[in-house]
Formats: C-alpha cells, sequence, structure tokens
C-alpha cells in the first residue's frame, strides 16, 4: 500500500488538529539575523512584534535568541536566555502557542518553564546531547530539522549523492536516535532544514519532493522565509541576489506550494499573508475544506 505510506500526517500530540496547514510566525530576538536584521532585538520590539502576528492569525511564535545564519558565530546560553526568556513570558502569558528555537537542552528548559510549549530543535538533537532526555521529560513536541553543523562553516558540508534521499535518510537516523531517547513519536515533527548545508538547487530539489519525506510517517514543518535560495532565483540581471527584504512574495507562494504538498505547518515572516497562502492551498488540495463552516 505505497500510496497509504506517503500519506502526510498532520497530527502533533498535544497540539490542536487544524483543517489546513499551520502557520508558524518567527520572532528573532537577534542583532544580526539575515532575514529582519536585528529589528526586534530589543524585548518590547520583539513582544510587539509577537502581538502583531498573533493578530495576524498565526497559529505558533517561534521565539528564537540564536542567529543561524551562514557564518554567524554561536552567542552563550546566559546571553541566549538573556534574549529570549522575557519575551516567551509575555506572549506565553497572552495566550500564544511559543516554540523556542534553540539548540541548548538548558535553555529549552527554561522556556518551557517560561510557558514555551514546543521545542524547535535546529540541530536535531546533534548539538547537546541533553536535548532529546530533557525533551523527553518534559513530553513536549519536538520540531527535528535536518542538520549538519554550526552555521560557522556549514556552506561546506552541502554535498548530497541524492540531496532527497540523504536527506530522508539522516531525518530517518535522527528520528530513530530520538525515539530511543524517550520521546514519544507522535510529538516529533520533521524539517528538511532549508538552506542549512545546502546549496540553492538542494533547497529546490527538496521542496519539490516533500512526498519523499512524508514517507517517514511523520509531520513535516518546512521553514523557506527570505532565504538565500529564493534571492538567487530572483537574482537581477547583473547577477546580485534579491535582498532578504525583498522576498516575501516568493516566500508566500512557495508556502501555498508546500501547504498543498501536505506540510504540517510553514515557518515564517509576513505572517497574514501567509496565512492566505496556506487557505488558498487548502481550497485546492483537500475537497472537504469549502464545505466545512467558516472557511467559505
Ligand atoms: N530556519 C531558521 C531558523 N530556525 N527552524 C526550523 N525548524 N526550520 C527552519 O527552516 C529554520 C528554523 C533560519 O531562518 P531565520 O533566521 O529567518 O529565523
Amino acid at each position: 500500500m505505497a500510496a497509504l505510506a506517503t500519506r502526510p500526517n498532520r497530527r502533533v500530540e498535544g497540539l490542536p488538529a487544524l483543517d489546513r496547514c499551520a502557520v508558524m510566525g518567527v520572532v528573532n530576538v537577534t542583532p544580526d539575523s539575515f532575514s529582519d536584521g536585528g529589528r526586534y532585538f530589543a524585548p518590547e520590539a520583539a513582544i510587539e512584534h509577537g502581538r502583531e502576528l498573533l493578530a495576524a492569525g498565526v497559529d505558533y511564535l517561534d521565539i528564537g535568541g540564536e542567529s543561524t545564519r551562514p557564518g554567524a558565530l554561536r552567542v552563550d546560553a546566559e546571553e541566549e536566555e538573556r534574549r529570549i526568556l522575557p519575551v516567551i513570558r509575555a506572549l506565553a502569558g497572552e495566550g500564544a502557542v511559543v516554540s523556542v528555537d534553540t539548540m541548548r537542552a538548558e535553555v529549552a528548559e527554561r522556556a518551557v518553564e517560561a510557558g514555551a510549549a514546543i521545542v524547535n530543535d535546529v540541530s536535531g538533537g546533534l548539538a547537546d546531547a541533553a536535548m532529546v532526555p530533557f525533551v523527553a521529560a518534559a513530553e513536549v513536541p519536538y520540531i527535528l530539522m535536518h542538520w549538519r553543523g554550526h552555521s560557522v562553516d556549514m556552506n561546506a558540508r552541502a554535498v548530497y549523492d541524492d540531496v532527497v534521499a540523504d536527506v530522508a535518510r539522516e531525518l530517518a537516523d535522527r528520528l530513530a536516535h530520538a525515539v530511543e531517547g524517550g520521546i514519544r513519536p507522535e510529538r516529533i515533527v520533521l524539517d528538511p532544514g532549508l538552506g542549512f548545508a545546502k546549496t540553492a538547487a538542494q533547497d529546490w530539489a527538496l521542496v519539490s519532493h516533500l512526498d519523499a519525506l512524508h514517507t517517514l510517517g511523520r509531520p513535516l514543518l518546512v521553514g523557506p522565509s527570505r532565504k538565500r535560495f529564493l534571492g538567487s532565483l530572483l537574482a537581477g540581471p547583473d547577477g546580485e541576489p534579491r535582498p532578504a527584504s525583498d522576498r516575501d512574495v516568493a516566500t508566500i507562494a512557495l508556502a501555498a506550494l508546500i501547504a498543498v504538498q501536505g506540510a504540517w505547518a510553514v515557518r515564517v515572516h509576513a505572517a497574514a499573508e501567509a496565512i492566505d497562502a496556506v487557505r488558498v492551498a487548502a481550497a485546492v488540495g483537500d475537497p472537504g475544506y469549502l464545505t466545512r463552516e467558516g472557511n467559505r
């Protein structure tokens, strides 16, 4: 029954079931993010931005304090906590379902204490051996991203025989490791990690073949927002990549294409536009969507 094996799974234990792809809005509390250039580095600005994303209708807020842009150096755990904890406390306190974007178990633990309901680990458990045991004990949903090493030299690791097959296999290994470590598989979301140790061509191959990742049986989150592969696609006649600040229309087009392939969620900066896009995708891809109350 090959058809059944590749049917997208959109159910994550501990989170509400939606009848469309979810939208996760990004709140980067960093001075140096490639995508929003440190606009929300002050806690008040980050909290206000989170409120705007919630007002636009996002399902989740992803709050992070460590930049993962290519070449980025790490910040220490104290600084990461100082950046994100007040923002998580405020927004979770106002009812937001918050995901914490961190590779460190200790930061994840403080964040969950502050109200985070989901752990988003871009290293898939590789950066900190204490992460899987912490998430298993905390019993929270876990976003496990494909990753091959820290941002400082990740571009050198973008070497694959067949990127789709290799990423699927490496994600399957990390999924097995997380489950062996005690995280219930029903709580795990997988993510191909666009732009992390991937060239533009490899990113395009992955977003075009989400079906191959659905065979792993877990819901998928995809983060295309404002990333380099969009910049190179939209380069001007001089070959200069389109700047990150001008990649939202392409991001939204891709969000619809990701959603129509059955992803559980898209992680984006331009939230209101992405919500329209995932609703369009639901209307096209799910014949039942338009017949349900509130969707017409
Ligand atoms: N991308 C970034 C940061 N965190 N988390 C997940 N799960 N997936 C991603 O693709 C991802 C992530 C980098 O982008 P940003 O600097 O715009 O946040």
